[in-house]
């Protein structure tokens, strides 16, 4: 009912004045009733802007989440192990595309997004910044990582905004798989020699507090939390969805017989939750301030592959403007 009130079809990307009452309190009362907000809905700017900004952020998590793992791929030890990474690295970039797609319906083009990630303007996931040295690594990334995205993602799925949250569906099924692959890569070191079995608890020793920091800055320093939790674009806090994910995966890491690197770490039976350690967030800041172990070669390699690419967009656009000026001249003589 709100939606229809609200819709403005003849004015696609209608962003409101975010003091408008009546229309905030409407907007509001459609986030309440858990409907959707859709691309050509009213919206107040802040809410267009919070949704470009993650929405995009997370589709270049996606893109330059390729390198560390397609660092991998030709020394795969096995067919079946190549062919299986192929498929994962695959699908992160098929994620980027319908993020940049969903991006792309709040009112800038691809190409805005794309820009200010290669002018540096926009983040992308800190773990990225973190070099892949071993086969361990795959399976550690798979686990630990696709295994946070899908505690951050699964929640997104009933994000206010519509073509994020079906994105999402889609994405979190094939998350579900990469969790699945890397999870018994490290099983299977973890059950080899002890050389593998060591190969196995150093990638965990080397991802564990990056991965922990994925979840963004602790509740108390999460500037955009409060907005988003009150638009349900977040539905819960960064610190509640890190908890939920050292739940999870303690256990797990049980079953391989390694040990987290956290000699804090111990379980509360009373409230049933693993206590950490402190996280370290100067480290967390440095690398968002660009000074993490391979901040400089991610954006080197993706500014590389984005010239490279240059002839393609431009033979694509010159492709796509002599169809366009064919079909005008067939409608002419059409007519
Ligand atoms: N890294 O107020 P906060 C994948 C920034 S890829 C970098 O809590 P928010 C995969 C934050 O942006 C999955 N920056 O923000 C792919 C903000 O700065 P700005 C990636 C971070 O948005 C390939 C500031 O810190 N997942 O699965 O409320 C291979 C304050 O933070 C990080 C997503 O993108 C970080 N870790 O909450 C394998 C999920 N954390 O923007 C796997 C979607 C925080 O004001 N995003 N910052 O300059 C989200 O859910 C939320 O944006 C976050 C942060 C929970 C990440």
């Amino acid at each position: 009912m709100y939606t229809q009130a609200l819709n403005e079809k003849d004015a696609p990307f209608t962003t409101g004045r975010s003091d408008d009452p009546i229309k905030l309190e409407r907007f509001q009362a459609i986030i309440d009733a858990e409907d959707k907000v859709e691309p050509n809905d009213w919206m107040p700017d802040a809410y267009r802007r919070t949704l470009q900004r993650q929405i995009s952020q997370h589709a270049h998590s996606e893109v330059i989440g390729m390198q560390p793992e397609g660092n991998w791929l030709t020394r795969a030890p096995s067919l079946k192990r190549k062919a299986t990474l192929l498929a994962k690295i695959q699908d992160e970039a098929g994620h980027g595309l319908y993020l940049y797609a969903a991006a792309e319906t709040l009112g800038m083009s691809r190409e805005e997004y794309y820009e200010q990630l290669l002018s540096g303007r926009a983040k992308y996931s800190s773990i990225f910044n973190y070099p892949s040295l071993t086969w361990a690594d795959m399976g550690a990334i798979g686990w630990l990582v696709d295994g946070a995205a899908i505690m951050n993602q699964i929640p997104l799925c009933r994000c206010s905004y519509g073509p994020y949250a079906r994105a999402m569906i889609r994405i979190c099924k094939e998350e579900s798989f990469h969790q699945r692959q890397g999870y018994e890569i490290m099983v299977t070191l973890s059950r080899g020699t002890p050389a593998q079995k060591a190969m196995a608890q150093d990638a965990l020793n080397r991802f564990y507090w990056p991965v922990l920091m994925m979840f963004g800055p602790s509740d108390t320093e999460s500037m955009h939390s409060a907005d988003s939790t009150k638009w349900k674009i977040k539905r819960f806090s960064n610190d509640e969805l890190r908890q939920k994910f050292i739940d999870a995966t303690i256990p797990q890491g049980q079953h391989l017989g390694l040990t987290f690197p956290d000699p804090d770490l111990k379980f509360d039976a009373a409230t049933g939750h693993w206590t950490h350690g402190e996280i370290d967030w100067s480290e967390f800041k440095r690398v968002l301030a660009g000074d993490g172990p391979c901040n400089r070669q991610r954006m080197k390699v993706r500014k590389a592959a984005d010239a490279e690419g240059t002839w393609v967009r431009e033979a694509a656009a010159a492709y796509a403007n002599k169809r366009a000026d064919r079909q005008r001249i067939a409608k002419i003589a059409a007519e």
